[in-house]
């Protein structure tokens, strides 16, 4: 009824709450944006929404405090309210679902560019993972220098069913969303190990992500706080 509290629409819940990330004190990239808070400050950018940071170190994500909103002990997580949430997919979605600029709204549209978060998260980057693992964590391994290339290899070949896909398009479909934002993600931790490179469009596809200036907003950021000391 008209005048009844019932009908006042209050404002969505992230216009009025503080929103809070958490963040590595110190990365190890050392500011090159690759941990994944910085994929949740790009879509909180890009839909203009201000959010603060919790700094936590490597001990801390692994004490109770954190673990009660993260409970495999990492960052980043999503705090508005009461509300936490942990995985940067469904922090991105989230976001993504309320807020204009990262999903279309038409159904069919909004369907695909969801499909394409799941994509980047479960199809291209376990890939570009095992690699990352290969390296840092497998490197000294007797065995390492012979599987490193048959990694290497795994990579390459989503890299080039994704290059078949996107073509020459700017973005994955249509208009740049959500999926994109993910898909870039995942594509830039590649950058050192010169894969990406091998793909043209791939490559100025990232580089089309990185020069959007809800990117840049984001990675100047974390850089604030990880940049080493000169
Ligand atoms: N699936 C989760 C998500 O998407 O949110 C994965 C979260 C995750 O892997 N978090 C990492 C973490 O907290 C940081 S981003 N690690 C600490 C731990 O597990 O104890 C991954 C990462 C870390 C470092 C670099 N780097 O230095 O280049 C890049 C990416």
């Amino acid at each position: 009824m008209p005048g009844t509290a019932a009908h006042i629409k209050r404002p969505p819940r992230s216009f009025t709450m503080t929103i809070v990330i958490t963040a590595f004190e110190q990365s190890p990239d050392g500011g090159k944006g690759l941990a994944r808070d910085t994929r949740v400050r790009w879509a909180l950018e890009e839909v203009g929404l201000p959010y603060e940071v919790r700094l936590v170190s490597l001990c801390a994500m692994k004490e109770a405090e954190h673990l009660a909103i993260h409970p495999f002990g990492q960052i980043p997580t999503y705090e508005e309210g009461d509300l936490a949430l942990f995985e940067t997919g469904a922090i991105v979605f989230h976001i993504a679902e309320r807020h204009a600029g990262l999903l279309p709204v038409d159904e069919s549209e909004r369907a695909r560019a969801i499909m394409w978060m799941f994509a980047a998260l479960s199809t291209v980057e376990p890939p570009i993972l095992e690699l990352a693992h290969a390296k840092l964590l497998e490197g000294d391994q007797p065995w390492s220098r012979e599987r490193l290339p048959l990694v290497r290899d795994r990579v390459r070949d989503r890299l080039r069913q994704l290059s078949a896909r996107l073509g020459e398009a700017d973005w994955l479909d249509g208009a740049f969303s959500a999926g994109d934002l993910l898909m870039v993600s995942v594509l830039l931790r590649l950058k050192p190990s010169g894969l990406l490179d091998e793909f043209a469009n791939l490559a100025a596809y990232a580089a089309r992500g990185e020069a959007r200036p809800a990117y840049q907003r984001a990675f100047a950021a974390q850089l604030a706080i990880n940049a080493p000391m000169p």
